[in-house]
């Protein structure tokens, strides 16, 4: 089937209705369909969804349940998009962005962003866990250094890109300031943060990768954030990472600002780290955050 196009079947399990039903509707004009030259009908996502948003149908009955593992069955774009398959759309990102092809796999997210993604879900469901498969592939052998920096910094340009084209809420005056530890290269994350609270109405100040502790002091001092967002992944010892916590901690409550702490963080460094708030994903951030009063602030 050519790329995009949907057969009858298809539509009557995202619709619940027989096929003869799809083809009465069809027939009536109500849904739109293309004949192929052999007199088969075919349908566009962009009808069917026009067809759902003209009779209020319930999208989120027609959802899928998300499933444990990367789906083994390829199914097309636009069928994960309607159905909401985050496991076929992140197997899909995952071998965009191996490709290496930075357009092309700016145009998968932008695609999945048009069609009603949300920016959390495309992070969450599916950067997240595309990266979980490249980080397992890559601890086995079974991917190389070479394709693991390639895929990092595709995904890397591809994810900055998108902010170019993504909706924002109007600015509210809360102001973030987003970086990774000492020594900390894993980026991706705190980009999708700083990234999200942008969208979000936030002022960003984005402070990148391995930041020294008194850089990050000052920078606090500078901007005088309402929240300062820190990544660590890989730090070298539970205690350097309670150190420089604790110094940002110090400097933080004299602002009263919000130390949001994440990343890769074990349960037993969390119960231990001096931070407000260690969000378990991108979703839970942002309910974090729009839960907070935002003062107005005086810049030093
Ligand atoms: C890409 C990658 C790299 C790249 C990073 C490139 C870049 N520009 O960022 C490079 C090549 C630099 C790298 C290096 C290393 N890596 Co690496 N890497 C990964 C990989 C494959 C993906 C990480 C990623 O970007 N994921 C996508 C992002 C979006 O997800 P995320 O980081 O989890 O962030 C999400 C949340 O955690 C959260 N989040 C993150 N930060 C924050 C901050 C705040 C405030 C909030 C609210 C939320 C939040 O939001 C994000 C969206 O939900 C992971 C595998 C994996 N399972 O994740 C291994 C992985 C993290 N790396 C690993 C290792 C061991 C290393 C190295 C030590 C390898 C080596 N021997 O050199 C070095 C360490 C470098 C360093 N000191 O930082 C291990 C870590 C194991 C561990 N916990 O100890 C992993 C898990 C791979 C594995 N399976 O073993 N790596």
């Amino acid at each position: 089937m050519k790329p995009g196009l949907l057969s009858t079947n298809e539509v009557s399990n995202m619709l619940k209705v027989n096929e003869s039903t799809i083809k009465r509707w069809t027939e009536k004009g109500s849904l739109r369909c293309i004949k192929t030259p052999g007199g088969h009908r075919k349908y566009k996502m962009k009808d069917v969804v026009d067809f759902m948003d003209t009779f209020s149908y319930d999208v989120t009955d027609l959802l899928v349940p998300a499933k444990e593992n990367f789906s083994k069955v390829p199914v097309s774009t636009d069928y994960a998009i309607l159905t909401k398959d985050f496991s076929a759309l992140s197997e899909l990102f995952y071998n965009t962005m191996l490709e290496g092809n930075r357009e092309n796999t700016f145009q998968f997210l932008n695609l999945l962003y048009s069609n009603r993604i949300s920016q959390i879900d495309l992070f969450d469901k599916i950067v997240v866990p595309s990266f979980q498969k490249i980080g397992m592939q890559w601890s086995v052998g079974q991917l190389g250094i070479e394709q693991e920096h390639l895929a990092s910094n595709t995904a890397l340009h591809s994810i900055l890109k998108l902010q170019d084209v993504i909706s924002r809420r109007p600015k509210h005056g809360g102001i973030a300031l987003c970086g990774c530890l000492e020594e900390e290269y894993h980026e991706i994350g705190i980009t999708c943060v700083n990234n999200i609270l942008d969208a979000n109405g936030w002022t960003t100040y984005y402070l990148g990768a391995n930041l020294p502790v008194e850089s990050f002091v000052d920078a606090i001092e500078s901007y005088v954030p309402h929240i300062v967002c820190v990544s660590t992944t890989t730090p070298k010892s539970q205690k350097h990472v309670l150190q420089q916590c604790n110094a940002l901690r110090e400097t933080t409550s004299i602002i009263n600002a919000k130390l949001i702490v994440g990343g890769g963080i074990p349960d037993v460094l969390k119960k231990k780290l001096p931070a407000d708030h260690i969000p378990s994903s991108i979703a839970d951030l942002v309910i974090y955050v729009n839960s907070l009063p935002i003062t107005k602030r005086v810049h030093a």
